[in-house]
């Protein structure tokens, strides 16, 4: 009997909502439940094109703003034969991050549109659900400073948010909205609800090609 796919499961958010603890968490309990599960994440900063992507992150070096966006793509693409294999072994995918990151962030600046930020992920393997990790800007405020990072700054995620709205009015995307306010422990748990029902539902669907 083939063995029947893993999920491609995606967490998305601003700063500070809490997608890698959560992601981390996620992968933990799916493991324990004796559902293979791994964690990936984007940018993946330990390849060659991820490094590049890091030393610009950091404002160690300056990339001009196309380049860049290309760069994270490129990044996500790099890594889809080794996605596509795990996925097909079995194991369910959780992704800190992805190409909704990828727009959301270049066209939150001067002179993009959401049309041109989507084209070079257009064909990425779909993910069977995106969760969004809903925080205002206010409760993340109140979850401390923002870090050294570009990007990093209140006005900026402002942008990003307003984007990833728009993104979410998507219907060929599995959108999933989650109230990141309340506890580690019951975000945790809502998360793990949907993963467990969709990767149930993945089982037997091929895995699709995003926005196209
Ligand atoms: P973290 O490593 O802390 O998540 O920050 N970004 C991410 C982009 O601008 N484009 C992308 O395609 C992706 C995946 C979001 C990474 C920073 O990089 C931004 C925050």
């Amino acid at each position: 009997m083939a063995c029947k796919r893993g999920a491609l499961i995606v967490l998305e958010g601003v700063d500070k909502a809490g997608k890698t603890t959560q992601c981390k968490k996620l992968v933990h309990a799916l493991q324990q439940s004796g559902q293979p599960a791994e964690m990936m994440r984007f940018p993946e900063r330990t390849t060659t094109i991820g490094q590049l992507i890091s030393a610009y992150l950091e404002n160690k070096s300056d990339l001009e703003d196309h380049t860049v966006h290309l760069l994270f793509s490129a990044n996500r693409w790099e890594l889809v034969p080794l996605m596509k294999k795990k996925l097909e072994q079995g194991t369910t995918l959780v992704v800190d991050r992805y190409a909704f990151s990828g727009v959301a962030f270049t066209s939150a600046k001067p002179g993009f549109c959401l049309d041109w930020c989507m084209k070079p992920d257009v064909g990425l393997p779909k993910p069977d659900l995106v969760m969004f990790l809903q925080l205002s800007p206010a409760e993340a405020a109140l979850r401390g400073q923002f870090g050294e990072e570009r990007y990093e700054t209140s006005v900026f995620q402002r942008a990003v948010q307003q984007k990833f709205e728009h993104l979410m009015k998507d219907p060929s995307v599995n959108w999933q909205a989650i109230d990141a306010s309340q506890s580690v422990e019951d975000v945790h748990e809502n998360i793990l609800t949907h993963s467990l029902n969709n990767i149930n539902a993945a089982e037997n669907l091929p895995l699709g090609e995003l926005w196209k």
